[in-house]
Formats: structure tokens, C-alpha cells, sequence
């Protein structure tokens, strides 16, 4: 393969929805992302691929093999980013998939099994919660007309945006027992880390066995407005003193389980947003991770507890000592944790190896689409360092060496199972 390649490639597609900080901001179904997907698909095109565009949008990239019979063996990741996100997550597997292409084609290699290259419509959730909802709709998780009506957070629906692009592709997806959809062999994910694993241990490759647990919270706070100068401290009912109060229990809840364990309060709106009017309401979001799913479920009851307890009063006004407003917490998206297909993950392991590497066993903490690929084809996911393990961050960075090596383990992968 040809790392030079793979590095321009990747850096051409970043200038795609370049953000000034040095990363990228491709929000799904927006026109940037809708550029991203333009330039994958005419990249894929010059290697007399066809592509294909099903009904959630999701993008597949064709290499015919010699045997018809063989479903193909599907490399690849998402093009849709954070709105503050990094060149590589998502982008880097696309990217990688695109380049087996390249070298199957430059060198006219024949495998039994068809290439396909995926890209999955809506992976970061950021814009159309939940996460993931491309692949999930393939897989049978959601149903089309679900993953169609997810609401954006900016008013518009996932179905009208995908419209709206042009990317509400003719092929089957979700409909009833997953008929129609394209069929997957064996699909590959190769990722950025996302986190400081590898490096501390200073691998260049990890063979991913499986992804933690997560869920998802919307979580609504109604007090009472109020003026923060004439109103007393104990007849407030000040939703902001629950959401502080709230977002420390979360970090908590965590902290206990220490080290697996995740929390994170992303997102917190006051409907009032004065600094001289006591909040009235506020409205936050909260993701939990854990790889059992036995303690996740715990983190779930203990957060439902809190949210429950003595701290808070019912319905405004306050209450007892003017005590802050009760959340109102609801679970709206559960990934359950994915343990991946030996088979995949052998090869994932011996690719890496062939390519001159020991790479060692890890468990993704971010969510993937080959979590839900993994319900409806056998799946694995290859794994690179990034710089500090930081992502979901513009300064997210990989190193050319990381991203060769990755590439030809993927390569050497894919041949191995494609026969
Ligand atoms: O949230 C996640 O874990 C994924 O990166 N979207
Ligand atoms: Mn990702
Ligand atoms: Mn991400």
C-alpha cells in the first residue's frame, strides 16, 4: 500500500469542513458532510467501483470479486464528524478502506470475495441522536421510518436533511428482518483509539475485542424563573442548583467504579440564560459507559436514585427550605457491551502481525457503528494510537507511520478473508 497516499488522501478530505483550530466540523446531513461524501464517492468511482446508496444514506463502495456468490468483505467507518471534531475519527477508517481499493486496483487483484468500502450515515448522534443510527437502522436496531424521523437538535429530521443532500439512496434499509439490505461477510473498522491506551503502552496496533456499554440520558429541569435580586434563597426554585447538583452526583457515580467506568454531562441549556433571572429550567444530557453490562445497569439505578432522593422538591415553588427543582431523567439510547467474532478479530490480530506488528488487545471505550454491524455480520476493528488519546477535540493527531501500519494490517486483513 502506499502510506504517501493514504496521508494526502486523508489530509485532502480534511480540508472538507476545516475548521480554523485545525480540525474538521462535518455535522451530519450537513453540506459539509455532504461535500465529505461527494469527494468519497468520486475517489471511488476512478477505481470503476460502483456505488451504492441505501435508504438511510449509507455509502457502499464496490469491488466486484470472481466468485458472485461470496458476500463481500466490508472495510470502513463514518465521514460525519463532532461539530468541534478531529481530521481522523471516523474519516481514518474510510480512508483506509479507500486505499485497499487503490492497491487491489493499481496492482489488478483478483479476490473471491467482493471490497466494499462503507461510510455510516449519522455515527456521532451529535446532531440526530442517538449515535450510530445509520448502522443501527442496517442492523435492525431501529426501524427505517425511526432512524427517517430522528429529530435533530436543530429543529430539522434526519429524513429531511438526508433529502435534502441528495443521499436518501434507493437500497433496502431496515426494513422488517433486515430484507434487502446488502449483505456483509465480514466487516473491518479500523479506528483511531480515542483515548491514551495504545501510546502509553507503546503499540502501534490494537486488536479490538470488543466495546463498552453505553447509555443516554435526556434530562429536563422545570423550576421557577425568578429575580436574583428580590427573591430570598429558600423560597427559590432554582432548576441551575439541580443541574450542579446533578452533574457532581454523575461524575461521582463514575469515579466510584474507577477505572472502567465513564460520565459525561455534554451538554447543559438554561431556557431563561440571565445572569439576573434565577434559572427556571434547564436541560442536560448525560452518557454513561461501563464494559459490564451489571455495572452499567447499576450506574443506571444509581442515577435514577439520585434523581429521586431528598435533595430535590417536587413541582416549583421549591418546597420544603426552598430546595432545588427534581430532574426529570430519561434513558433515550442503551448500546449494550459487544464482545466482536473471533474469526474477524483473528485476522484483524494476524494481519497486524504479518505487517510486522504485535498488536495488543484492547477494548474500545467510544462507540463505533461496528457495534451494531456486529448484530447482523461477523465484525472486528482495528485500532491506531492518537496523539494524547485525544479526540472528539481539533487538535486531535495521528502519526504517518501509525496510519501506514494500520492500512497494511487492514490490507493483509481483508485478503486473508477475501480469499
Ligand atoms: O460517542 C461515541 O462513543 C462515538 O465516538 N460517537
Ligand atoms: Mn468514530
Ligand atoms: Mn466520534
Amino acid at each position: 500500500m502506499d502510506g504517501g497516499r493514504l496521508w494526502e488522501t486523508l489530509h485532502s478530505l480534511a480540508e472538507i469542513g476545516a475548521t480554523p483550530a485545525g480540525g474538521v466540523a462535518r455535522v451530519a446531513l450537513t453540506d459539509e458532510d455532504q461535500a465529505g461524501r461527494n469527494q468519497f464517492v468520486s475517489w471511488a468511482l476512478e477505481l470503476c467501483c460502483t456505488v451504492h446508496i441505501d435508504q438511510m444514506g449509507n455509502v457502499f463502495a464496490r469491488r466486484e470479486g470472481t466468485d458472485p456468490l461470496r458476500a463481500p468483505v466490508v472495510v470502513g467507518s463514518h465521514l460525519d464528524s463532532q461539530p468541534t471534531g478531529g481530521k481522523y475519527d471516523g474519516a481514518y477508517g474510510v480512508m483506509v478502506g479507500l486505499e485497499v481499493l487503490r492497491v487491489l486496483h493499481d496492482h489488478d487483484v483478483s479476490t473471491a470475495a467482493p471490497i466494499e468500502v462503507v461510510s455510516w450515515t449519522n455515527e456521532e448522534g451529535a446532531r440526530f441522536p442517538p449515535a450510530m443510527i445509520g448502522s443501527g437502522v442496517y442492523a435492525g436496531a431501529f426501524s427505517l421510518d425511526e432512524g427517517l424521523a430522528a429529530p435533530g437538535v436543530d429543529g430539522t429530521t434526519l429524513g429531511a436533511e438526508l433529502a435534502r443532500i441528495g443521499y436518501d439512496g434507493p437500497e433496502p434499509c431496515g426494513q422488517p428482518d433486515g430484507a434487502g439490505r446488502r449483505p456483509i461477510g465480514h466487516y473491518i473498522e479500523p479506528h483511531i483509539e480515542q483515548g491514551p491506551i495504545l501510546e502509553a503502552a507503546g503499540a502501534t496496533l490494537g486488536t479490538v475485542t470488543g466495546v463498552q456499554g453505553i447509555r443516554w440520558y435526556d434530562v429536563t429541569i422545570e423550576g421557577q424563573s425568578a429575580h436574583a435580586g428580590s427573591t430570598p434563597m429558600e423560597i427559590r426554585s432554582d432548576a441551575m442548583v439541580s443541574a450542579a447538583l446533578l452533574v457532581c452526583e454523575v461524575d461521582v457515580i463514575a469515579r466510584r467504579r474507577a477505572p472502567e467506568a465513564r460520565a459525561t454531562v455534554g451538554t447543559l441549556e438554561t431556557g431563561t440564560g440571565s445572569r439576573n433571572t434565577v434559572a427556571g429550567s434547564v436541560e442536560l444530557t448525560i452518557d454513561l459507559r461501563h464494559p459490564d453490562a451489571a455495572e452499567l445497569a447499576s450506574m443506571h439505578d444509581e442515577l435514577l436514585a439520585f434523581a429521586a432522593g431528598e435533595r430535590f422538591a417536587d413541582g416549583p415553588g421549591g418546597g420544603a427550605a426552598g430546595l432545588p427543582p427534581r430532574p426529570a431523567v430519561s434513558q433515550i439510547w442503551y448500546s449494550p457491551p459487544i464482545v466482536f467474532d473471533p474469526v474477524v478479530v483473528d485476522a484483524v490480530r494476524a494481519g497486524a502481525a504479518a505487517a510486522g506488528f504485535e498488536p495488543v488487545d484492547i477494548t474500545s471505550g467510544a462507540g463505533h457503528d461496528a457495534c451494531y454491524v456486529s448484530q447482523a455480520a461477523p465484525t472486528g476493528m482495528l485500532f491506531i494510537p492518537c496523539a494524547d488519546g485525544l479526540s472528539h477535540n481539533e487538535a486531535e493527531s495521528i502519526l504517518p507511520e501509525h496510519a501506514t501500519a494500520g492500512t497494511q494490517a487492514t490490507l493483509n486483513a481483508v485478503l486473508a478473508l477475501a480469499g
